[in-house]
């Protein structure tokens, strides 16, 4: 299928080795060692130590690079529990590879129900770190924005999950990264996405903490798969960003815009919004004006006519007429690379 762009703008353009049996609990405290003998009781902290095994616990998403606020506020990691039974997390720690460590809650428990997802982060108040509703606030474990590790690791010194994500995962600012599927392998990169919306209070940032994921457009593949260097790009409304990723055909569009790009270059493109990118060939490089924009071209940019094209287009470049100069693009295929 050929892609067609017209113009562009800047702006916009652990299973778990369960031998207790507490009965007087909500949930199923932190149980005993095989021994049957529930020596803490539910309601307090875990006494005893048992091995939880590996992918009882799931990192679920994480939020590298907040967006709304500073990253020593909006930090956070998501903890699913796949299992049937409710985990008391009291005592485990959260870690990277190298100096990050903290111990979750040593003193009191700190319960993942079954199905369930705890939220962590490194500021609690919902009021400064962006919205966020916080099951347990951390400290001494920051989360890079580029290259950097989540460990889980039970009370036993077992290394219950991790996740080491690179610089080729693209952390976006403002926007989580999570697993489309909790149940599905998160060591898979494939299988994570960048959420679609902001969760509920958020103040902007976009991610699904304490939910399921709901996905926008998956990461892109790590850069060792893409032989491509673009040296230009071409910003796109966000609107336009799911198509671009489904394959659909999109428009971009600028005012009395020249472009340096020529046919054949290979040309980043970049959603506005979201900083997903994408990278394409582009084949036809079509220097126009808005008024000769076809209404193939606007049409499949999603503009019902010229007069909506033009009152939607004056948004964000109020002086434009339909003798301003305009540049339309098509492009063969996109590559989610970059
Ligand atoms: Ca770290
Ligand atoms: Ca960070
Ligand atoms: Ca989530």
């Amino acid at each position: 299928m050929q892609r067609l762009i017209i113009l562009t703008i800047p702006m916009i353009a652990v299973a778990f080795l369960y031998c207790g049996d507490d009965t007087g609990g909500g949930y199923e405290n932190y149980p005993d060692a095989g021994n049957g003998t529930e020596t803490d009781g539910p309601g307090q902290a875990n006494s005893d130590t048992i091995t939880a095994a590996t992918g009882a616990i799931v990192i679920s998403e994480f939020m590298a690079d907040a967006g709304k606020v500073s990253d020593n506020d909006g930090e956070w990691v998501e903890l699913y529990n796949p299992g049937e039974t409710a985990l008391d997390l009291s005592g485990w720690t959260l870690k990277d590879a190298d100096g990050d460590s903290h111990i979750l809650s040593p003193d009191a428990p700190l319960v993942i129900a079954a199905k369930g997802y705890l939220v962590l982060a490194r500021n609690e108040n919902s009021g400064t770190n962006g919205g966020l509703t916080v099951d347990y606030q951390y400290a001494d474990f920051n989360l890079a924005n580029s290259t950097d590790e989540i460990i889980i690791v039970d009370a036993t010194g077992q290394e219950v999950d991790r996740v080491a994500y690179t610089s080729d995962w693209q952390i976006s600012g403002g926007i989580s990264l999570g697993l489309k599927d909790a149940t599905k392998d998160n060591s898979v990169y494939d299988n994570w996405c960048y959420a679609a919306e902001a969760w509920s209070g958020s103040k902007g940032d976009k991610g699904s903490p304490g939910s399921e994921q709901t996905c926008g457009s998956a990461p892109p593949p790590p850069k060792d798969d893409c032989p491509h260097k673009p040296t230009s790009s071409i910003s796109f409304n966000e609107s336009l960003c799911p198509g671009l990723a489904s394959g659909a055909k999109t428009i971009t569009l600028r005012n009395n815009h020249r472009s340096s790009i020529s046919e054949g270059d290979w040309t980043k493109l970049v959603c506005s919004t979201s900083k997903t990118t994408f990278e394409t060939q582009i084949t036809v490089v079509r220097l126009t004006t808005w008024g000769e924009i076809t209404a193939e071209e606007y049409k499949a940019d999603g503009f019902s006519s010229q007069d909506n094209m033009m009152q939607i287009m004056k948004q964000y470049y109020p002086n434009i007429t339909l003798t301003s100069n305009a540049t339309v693009y098509r492009w063969e295929s996109v590559a989610a690379c970059l």
